[in-house]
C-alpha cells in the first residue's frame, strides 16, 4: 500500500562528500529541502567539501543529516531509507576516475553498476513514490558513433567505468518502463569547479599552475594534451539534476555545453590566469596516457534546453579563472600557515 509523501521534500544524496554532492546539498538546502547524505567511515573526520555545513549548528542536525554507510552494504542502505523516507534520491556516489577504472575494474563495476541496481531495488520497495536521479556519463558513448551525441546515440564505452555506467543507465530504463519508477539518467559531460578532485586533469592543471606561481612546484606533468572534452561548471550541472526530478515525466537527458576544448587549451588558459608562460613548465609523459581514449565526446544539450529550460551560466574562461584563483588563494594561505 502506498502512503502520501511528506510535505517538506526530503532528499537523500549518495556521494555528498564529492564535488557534485556538496554543490547539490547547498542547492537543495537553499530550496528548503531536508537533506540527508551517505558518508563512508574514514580515519579522518574532515570532509572538506561539506565541513562548512556540518559546522553550522543552524543547519546540521536540523535540516542537514549524515548517515554512515557504503554502497556495497545493502542492509545499511535499506535501514537508512526506512529511517529517512526520501522523496528524492540523488545517486552520485561511486569510483569516478576513468583511468583508475583500468586498475580497479571489479570494485569500479561493483560500486557503479551493482550498487545502482541495489538502490533501484530499495526504491521499488518504498512506501510512497520516490524520484531517483542517477549519475550517468558521456563515457557511455566512448568510441562515439556520432558527433555530437544525443540521448539516442548508441553506447560504445571504452573503459571499465564506461561499461559499468552503461549497465546502470540501461537497467534504470528497464526499471522505469517495467515498474513505472520515476528514475532519470543524467548523461553528464565533464564538469569542473574549485572542488574538483585533484586527480582529474583540470584541477591538476589549476593547482599546479598556482603552485608554480607561488614557487612550490616547478613543472606540470601531463599525459595526452591533445585530448578534447566538453567542459562545463559543476554548479550549472547540479541545477540540471534537480530540474530533471521536478518534471512531470521521468526521462534521460544529456547535460553538456555543446563545445570542446583540448587539455592544452585548458593549460594555456590556466597559465594565462597565473601570468606564466605555459611552454616553459609543461612536460608530457606517455606513462600518464590511457590504454584507450574515447573519441570526440561532445554533447548536444538541445533536449534538456527545450524540455526543462536548462541553460549553463558559466563559460569555459570563467571556469578556468575561478579554479586558478581559488587554488592561488588556498595555496597562499597554506604557505602562510607553514
Ligand atoms: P567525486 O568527487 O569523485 O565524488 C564521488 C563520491 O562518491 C564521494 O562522495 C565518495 O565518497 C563517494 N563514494 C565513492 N565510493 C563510495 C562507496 N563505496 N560508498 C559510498 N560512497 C562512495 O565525483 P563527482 O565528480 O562529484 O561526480 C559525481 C557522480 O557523477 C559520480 O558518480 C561520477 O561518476 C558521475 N559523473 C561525474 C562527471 C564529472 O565530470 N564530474 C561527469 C559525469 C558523471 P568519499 O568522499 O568518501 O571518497
Ligand atoms: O580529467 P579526466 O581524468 O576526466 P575524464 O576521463 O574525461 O572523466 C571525467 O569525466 C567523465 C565524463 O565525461 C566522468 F564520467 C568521469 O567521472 C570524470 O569526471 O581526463 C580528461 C582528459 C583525458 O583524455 C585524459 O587522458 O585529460 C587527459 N589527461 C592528460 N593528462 C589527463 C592527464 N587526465 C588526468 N586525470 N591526469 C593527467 O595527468
Amino acid at each position: 500500500m502506498q502512503v502520501a509523501p511528506p510535505k517538506t521534500p526530503i532528499a537523500f544524496i549518495t556521494g555528498i562528500t564529492g564535488q557534485d554532492g556538496s554543490y547539490l546539498a547547498e542547492l537543495l538546502l537553499a530550496k528548503g529541502y531536508a537533506v540527508h547524505g551517505l558518508v563512508r567511515r574514514t580515519s579522518k573526520l574532515t570532509r572538506s567539501r561539506i565541513d562548512h555545513l556540518t559546522r553550522d549548528p543552524s543547519i546540521y542536525g536540523r535540516k542537514f543529516f549524515l548517515h554512515y554507510g557504503d554502497l556495497i552494504d545493502g542492509t545499511t542502505l535499506r535501514r537508512i531509507f526506512a529511517k529517512v523516507n526520501p522523496t528524492e534520491v540523488y545517486h552520485l556516489a561511486g569510483q569516478s576516475h576513468v583511468g583508475l577504472s583500468f586498475e580497479i575494474p571489479e570494485s569500479t563495476c561493483e560500486e557503479v553498476a551493482m550498487a545502482s541496481l541495489r538502490l533501484l531495488e530499495i526504491c521499488r520497495d518504498q512506501p510512497y513514490p520516490v524520484r531517483i536521479y542517477l549519475a550517468s556519463t558521456a563515457e557511455v558513448f566512448g568510441d562515439a558513433a556520432e558527433v555530437p551525441q544525443t540521448e539516442e546515440t548508441k553506447f560504445r564505452p571504452t573503459s571499465p567505468y564506461g561499461c559499468a555506467k552503461a549497465f546502470m543507465t540501461q537497467i534504470a530504463r528497464v526499471y522505469r518502463e517495467s515498474y513505472g519508477i520515476f528514475v532519470c539518467n543524467g548523461i553528464l559531460y565533464n564538469h569542473e569547479s574549485p572542488r574538483r578532485g585533484e586527480s582529474f586533469v583540470t584541477r591538476k592543471i589549476s593547482r599546479t599552475a598556482a603552485a608554480i606561481k607561488l614557487g612550490i612546484e616547478d613543472k606540470l606533468v601531463l599525459g595526452n594534451i591533445q585530448s578534447r572534452r566538453d567542459w562545463g561548471h559543476a554548479k550549472d550541472y547540479v541545477q540540471a539534476m534537480w530540474m530533471m526530478l521536478q518534471h512531470t515525466r521521468a526521462d534521460d537527458y544529456i547535460v553538456a555545453t555543446g563545445g570542446t576544448h583540448s587539455v592544452q587549451d585548458f593549460v594555456e588558459a590556466a597559465f594565462a590566469v597565473a601570468d606564466l608562460p605555459w611552454e616553459k613548465y609543461l612536460v608530457t609523459d606517455r606513462a600518464l596516457e590511457r590504454r584507450l581514449e574515447p573519441t570526440q565526446l561532445v554533447g548536444n544539450p538541445k533536449k534538456i534546453q527545450q524540455n526543462l529550460g536548462w541553460r549553463p551560466e558559466h563559460s569555459f574562461e570563467n571556469l578556468v579563472h575561478e579554479m586558478v584563483e581559488a587554488d592561488l588563494q588556498d595555496l597562499a594561505s597554506q604557505k602562510a600557515r607553514a
